[in-house]
């Protein structure tokens, strides 16, 4: 991109401002300014665009579309600008004219279009594939409503729908000359033509899928990739009001009405499937629209269909565009007249697959009708995928009718999408080392001893870029200014750091830096909550949705035990703390919404209890999401991770805390052990149960919580006070929670590794004494955290998987 310098944009910023306002900026609205700043950095990287755009079609490089019902991006503004390389420019030309930059960026909406750990990889895989110079593109839905706004009300969660789109959207382009047909319902007749026969879909309800583009900017490379999401619209012939007589005419709006329902909305739950006919429409309304114009596109440069799969890779983020697989299979037969053969070869080879989770409740499984109704032609191919698989299952295992029953695409009345993801793919990975064992040993054993050489790991990573250089400024100056600003491009040379932290000066300079961005989420805290906190105090953070697995309770439970402590003992030595939450709970999961109404109470009655406020504080903060935890985040001295060893994936706020020398308390869970191992155990609080004491306990039983509970008061204490009015006048209130934990045998392991969670916080306060060490350590974490940036993850897949070159010019 052409250098720009302050006098240059202080002038087009001006002249941009008046354009588009048609007043001066002096009079103008920071609303206004920051919609003049980012269409001005639209224009800048339209230009780019244009130009990746048109390099790749010369050049005909294999292009890869990932796939998925979800990339939470965020704020757009500040990271552009970062990649570009014109961030700094712009904030001093603004401050000549006496605007300031953080307060613009700070005006832009997120753009929330996920539920959490999946939504953002997507996002930071962007970012990598950009800045690795990899034609990477998303391909996804733009949701009219993103994630829900959670508000916090006497303690509960309310959701209130999430009007992203209310101020416009200057980063998107629609493209309605790009749009597509998707065909819902109907029937399938099939007719015989020169002995072949054909499908020709009739009856069936057409959706126009519009695609509305975002420039995706990669770091200081001239790279402007795509990530293109599509929107549902009446047909418009279809939809013609004045034609219709006054029956037509609510059917007319009923079709529409019907149509644009399926872009509507985001399903808020990220860990229980449930079949809605609506989520099923949506997975195919993405997929389909994305599959025609990929193969649209390709056709349209010259490409040869028979080679397809050598330029071409598609990722599916998890099984929920799954359907990717039947709607190549339709076209390459139905549209392009392939043989089977072919196009199943074709297809596998241009699919992979990513499973980023092993709770069985997740698992997606469509009813058969609902499916076969909803889509009649796909269901007939997933038919026919089914049975030649099973004929290759039957020779495999002659006579083992159990296991190919449950290995079956099609069975008890159920379509399987993780077993229709594995067939047809040519690569099925897990998102940590843990997790992948896990896939290969236990939940998906028998795929692995049939396709082993389908199965590999990628462990997870962040965008170092907004995790680091855009959310911790200060820190990324120290670095800078210590290391050098080689670990920008190249991250894995934080490790230049640690030969740094014998420097009493840099253990310094860390603490002072903590202690800004400490001061500075406190700030935040008061705004937002209205809670007093002391930046001087441990701030002890638990950010995530809210759900059993990921014990939150645990961490109340601790908290609630610290609290009697200090009433019984007023004298107790600890370093303070203040305990922070934020997550939101799926709309229909009690459990996790009764969690958030506990802590807010736990907050409530500790925060006004003079007699230990000068020690513990607690704070829930409304409304998790990108922006805030970007905040949050370098303002932490202690990471929890403390998820029931085997049901966490991955985890990558495990990650982003580390790389903003957090100090990680966690299990030996998910990427949770790979960052142990990076570390050392000297640089991390390891506590729980392991992996195979879970799975033991599972499989054996052998776990009594009554037990537990019996044999230790300080457990018994606190499971009674949830229930004896201590948090909440109606005694019931918190009846769900204790009754899960001891009624139901604590499926999660909470008061089995109570004790030991307690004594890993007692090794944090006493490190905490120990200032130097401390910041020793959070200096180690940092030096390590270069693996865990998403570029070397994108690397992995682009060599791994998807056979992209990685071209290292600009690295
Ligand atoms: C499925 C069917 C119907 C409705 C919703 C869903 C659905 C939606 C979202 C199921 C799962 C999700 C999201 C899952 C998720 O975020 N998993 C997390 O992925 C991260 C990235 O790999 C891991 O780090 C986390 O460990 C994992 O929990």
């Amino acid at each position: 991109m052409t250098a720009i310098d302050k006098k240059l944009f202080k002038k087009l910023y001006v002249n941009k401002f008046l354009e588009m306002h048609g007043i001066e900026l002096k009079e103008g609205s920071n609303q206004q300014k920051y919609e003049a700043l980012g269409s001005l950095v639209r224009d800048y990287v339209t230009r780019t665009w244009l130009k990746t755009n048109k390099k790749y079609n010369k050049t005909g490089e294999k292009q890869v579309y990932y796939f998925s019902m979800e990339f939470l991006l965020g704020r757009l503004l500040g990271d552009s600008l970062l990649n570009i390389g014109i961030r700094d420019v712009c904030r001093e030309a603004l401050a000549e004219l006496n605007i300031s930059l953080e307060e613009l960026e700070n005006l832009e909406q997120d753009q929330g279009l996920g539920n959490g750990g999946l939504g953002r990889l997507a996002a930071c895989f962007l970012d990598s594939m950009a800045s690795l110079n990899i034609p990477g593109h998303g391909c996804g839905i733009r949701y009219k409503y993103g994630f829900f706004e959670q508000k916090v009300i006497d303690g509960k969660q309310v959701e209130v729908s999430d009007n992203w789109l209310r101020q416009g959207n200057v980063w998107e382009k629609r493209n309605a000359n790009k749009a597509e047909i998707v065909k819902f319902g109907g029937n399938i007749k099939v007719e015989e033509n020169n002995g072949r026969l054909s499908f020709i879909h009739v009856n069936y309800e057409p959706v126009l899928a519009v695609p509305y583009d975002t420039p995706v900017v990669g770091y200081e490379n001239d790279v402007v990739n795509t990530l293109r999401l599509w929107s549902a619209e009446a047909v418009s012939n279809e939809f013609d009001f004045s034609s219709f007589s006054r029956g037509d005419f609510l059917q007319a709006i009923e079709y529409k009405n019907s149509v644009e329902s399926i872009s509507q909305v985001l399903y808020p739950e990220d860990s229980f499937y449930e079949g809605k006919m609506l989520r099923l429409k949506q997975q195919y309304f993405f997929v389909s629209s994305g599959i025609q114009s990929i193969i649209r596109h390709f056709k349209k440069h010259g490409g040869n269909i028979l080679e397809l799969d050598e330029k071409v890779a598609i990722h599916i983020n998890d099984t929920h565009p799954t359907l990717a697989i039947p709607e190549l299979m339709r076209i390459l037969l139905d549209e392009e007249g392939l043989p089977w053969e072919d196009a199943w070869r074709i297809t596998e080879n241009t699919i992979s697959y990513t499973n980023h989770t092993i709770l069985s409740e997740a698992l997606e499984k469509w009813p058969i009708d609902m499916f076969k109704n909803l889509l009649p032609r796909i269901f007939m191919l997933v038919e026919e995928i089914n049975r030649r698989y099973c004929e290759e299952l039957w020779s495999k295992f002659p006579g083992q009718q159990n296991k190919i029953a449950n290995m079956a695409i099609i069975g008890d009345g159920q379509v399987k999408m993780a077993h229709l993801a594995i067939v047809g793919s040519h690569s099925v990975n897990g998102v940590a080392k843990l997790h992948t064992e896990i896939l290969k040993k236990k939940e998906m054993s028998d795929f692995y001893y049939l396709y082993p050489n389908k199965f590999n790991n990628k462990t997870n990573g962040i965008t170092h870029r907004r995790w680091l250089l855009k959310s911790n400024p200060k820190l990324t100056k120290l670095l800078c200014d210590t290391i050098g600003d080689g670990f920008i491009k190249h991250p894995i040379d934080l490790q230049k750091f640690e030969s740094h932290l014998d420097d009493k000066g840099i253990l310094d300079e860390l603490a002072k830096i903590k202690l800004q961005n400490k001061q500075k989420l406190a700030k935040t805290i008061f705004e937002n909550e209205k809670i007093i906190v002391d930046p001087n105090s441990i701030f002890d953070v638990q950010v995530k949705r809210i759900h059993a697995y990921k014990r939150q309770t645990m961490n109340c439970l601790r908290i609630m035990d610290l609290y009697n402590k200090l009433i019984d003992n007023p004298n107790l030595d600890i370093s303070p703390r203040t305990f922070i939450f934020a997550g939101k709970a799926a709309p229909g999961y009690y459990l996790a919404k009764n969690t958030i109404e506990l802590i807010n109470n736990i907050a409530n009655k500790v925060n006004n209890d003079p007699r230990v406020n000068e020690k513990i504080k607690v704070v829930f903060m409304e409304n998790y999401r990108v922006s805030l935890a970007e905040e949050i985040i370098p303002g932490t001295d202690v990471s929890e991770q403390i998820s029931t060893t085997t049901k966490e994936a991955s985890g990558t706020s495990n990650m982003k805390f580390m790389m903003n020398g957090a100090l990680t308390v966690a299990t030996l869970d998910g990427a949770n052990i790979e960052i142990r191992d990076e570390v050392g155990n000297d640089n991390i609080v390891i506590f729980g149960l392991n992996a195979d004491e879970v799975l033991n306990y599972y499989k054996n039983g052998g776990y009594s919580a009554l037990e537990t509970y019996n044999n230790d008061p300080r457990i018994k204490n606190i499971l009674n006070d949830l229930i004896n009015g201590k948090y909440h006048s109606d005694r019931d209130r918190f009846k769900t929670i204790y009754e899960n934990l001891l009624t139901y045998n604590d499926e999660f392991f909470v008061l089995k590794d109570f004790d030991s969670y307690l004594k890993a916080q007692d090794k944090v306060d006493s490190l905490y004494r120990e200032k130097d060490t401390w910041q020793r350590m959070c200096g180690v974490n940092i030096s390590h955290s270069g693996i865990f940036s998403s570029d070397r993850t994108i690397e992995q897949y682009a060599t791994g998987i998807w056979g992209s070159e990685v071209i290292y010019k600009n690295l």
